[in-house]
């Protein structure tokens, strides 16, 4: 990893300031976190620079790209897996790459003058894959000035939102170098969203990860809950948040939590774990845990909002209150979403074993994935397969989710049902991809077919 990183860097340096850099990254919180360290430590050296976020490189994205006036593209927390395409279409410029993902096995050796390929994948170590786009970044911009070692928590954070363990690899040399400059510190506590800014039982009623059985996604429950166990919501003033308890309420609240959990397959104690603190940041900063401003920068990523993004990677304070009504209007368009799926749950294709929910445009396309999770999530669908679908530009975006207990690999399902997807991400319990948006009936058709025969095959 030294060796790439150093000859990336010696093309680097010799690349004309002057110039603009083109950078390209990612609209996920790793992704936003990768361009934002790049964006301070290039203007901290006086580099001038354009920088964009993309959904994804699919072809035309590569295409509309390629037609920019600028001599240098900088990708990052993507481009791997599309080396052919860059290769092809970029061929008298200078290319950096500084990625993380699967690189396309096609493309593995290929070797063009003007690209710089940075991936800790092109190494045949374990240890290396523990590191996210944010962490390929910072260790290249570590390596090009000693002093960015302080945007080391940014890395953190980039790596947090691809649900990376931060005490593994490469990792935990930067979980270190955050440790070390002072950004970050590290607490045990409950794994549970909104710990430093929200009313304990909002965070309790929107906990899906852990899942609180009888208690996430419902505010009475939460309620009742917290007055089973004796925790005052309030103090007479304002609603209580879980840094206002005292250690005894605490353990009372976790025991609770580990005993309403104990139904659950695996893990039903999984539920403290180590906080990442920001130091800098004031206890009801909305950025004040890791997660939590990850979370955030993922909302940013989903909203369209690439600059609050940076913005709060840049510490810009006065920018935290677009990103609280941001925040607030994710939570609103994930709300609309479930109105949407119950007012109109009965003109979907389904049967006892699988829904087909095709928003076409009622729904964002970042937005479906998350509503396939939470419905995924609830417990009262029983075993089933949901497939989501939400127009995006010319494509339409799948997503599939297993609810219950199916022991299915919903890859190979939706391979079945169609043979293209562009890239097919995610895992055996939950993937998604895009189709083309004249293959909406066609998707639809086979997808009942499909789904309907492993209806049989299950009984
Ligand atoms: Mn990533």
């Amino acid at each position: 990893m030294d060796n790439l990183i150093k000859n990336g860097s010696d093309k680097f340096l010799v690349l004309n300031k002057n110039k603009p850099l083109r950078i390209i990254t990612h609209n996920d919180a790793d992704g936003l976190t990768s361009g934002s360290i790049l964006i301070i430590a290039l203007s901290r050296d006086e580099y001038k620079f354009v920088a964009s976020n993309v959904k994804q490189l699919d072809d035309k994205t590569i295409e509309d790209l390629a037609k920019e006036d600028y001599e240098t593209f900088i990708f990052t927390d993507l481009g791997s897996g599309y080396l052919g395409k860059i290769k092809k279409h970029f061929k008298d410029k200078n290319i950096f790459i500084l990625d993380h993902h699967e690189i396309d096995k096609n493309d593995f050796a290929l070797d063009s003058q003007n690209i710089v390929h940075i991936n800790p994948k092109l190494i045949n170590e374990n240890d290396y894959n523990y590191v996210s786009g944010a962490g390929v970044v910072y260790l290249f911009i570590k390596f090009l000035n000693k002093r960015n070692v302080d945007l080391s928590y940014l890395a953190l954070i980039g790596a947090i939102g691809d649900l990376q363990c931060l005490n593994k690899g490469l990792n935990s040399i930067i979980l270190q170098d955050a440790i070390n400059s002072g950004k970050i510190e590290i607490k045990k506590g409950l794994k549970l969203f909104g710990y430093q800014s929200r009313a304990i039982h909002k965070v309790l009623q929107y906990s899906s990860d852990p899942f609180i059985p009888g208690v996430s996604g419902q505010e009475d429950g939460a309620v009742n809950f917290l007055n089973e166990l004796g925790i005052d919501i309030n103090n007479g003033k304002h609603y209580r948040k879980l840094t206002d308890l005292d250690k005894e309420e605490m353990q009372r609240l976790i025991a609770g939590i580990i005993m309403k959990r104990m139904g659950i397959e695996k893990d039903p104690d999984d539920v403290i774990g180590d906080l990442y603190l920001l130091k800098d940041e004031e206890d009801d900063s909305i950025i004040k845990d890791a997660r939590e401003f990850s979370t955030v920068l993922n909302c940013c990523g989903r909203m369209d909002a690439f600059s609050i993004g940076v913005g709060l990677c840049f510490g810009n304070k006065n920018i935290r209150s677009k990103a609280e009504e941001l925040l607030k209007s994710y939570r609103i368009e994930i709300i609309n979403a479930l109105n949407y799926y119950y007012d109109n749950i009965n003109d979907f294709p389904k049967s006892d074993c699988y829904i087909i929910i095709n928003a076409k445009d009622n729904i964002r396309d970042t937005i479906i994935g998350t509503l396939m999770t939470i419905l995924s999530k609830n417990n009262n669908l029983g075993n089933m397969v949901l497939i989501g679908m939400a127009y995006r530009e010319d494509s339409i975006k799948i997503s599939a989710r297993i609810s219950g207990k199916v022991d299915i690999d919903l890859r190979e399902v939706l391979m079945q049902i169609a043979p293209d997807y562009g890239t097919l991400g995610g895992h055996k319990q939950a993937c998604g991809g895009l189709i083309k948006r004249d293959e909406e009936k066609l998707f639809i058709d086979r997808a009942t077919k499909v789904l309907n025969s492993m209806e049989m095959a299950q009984r």
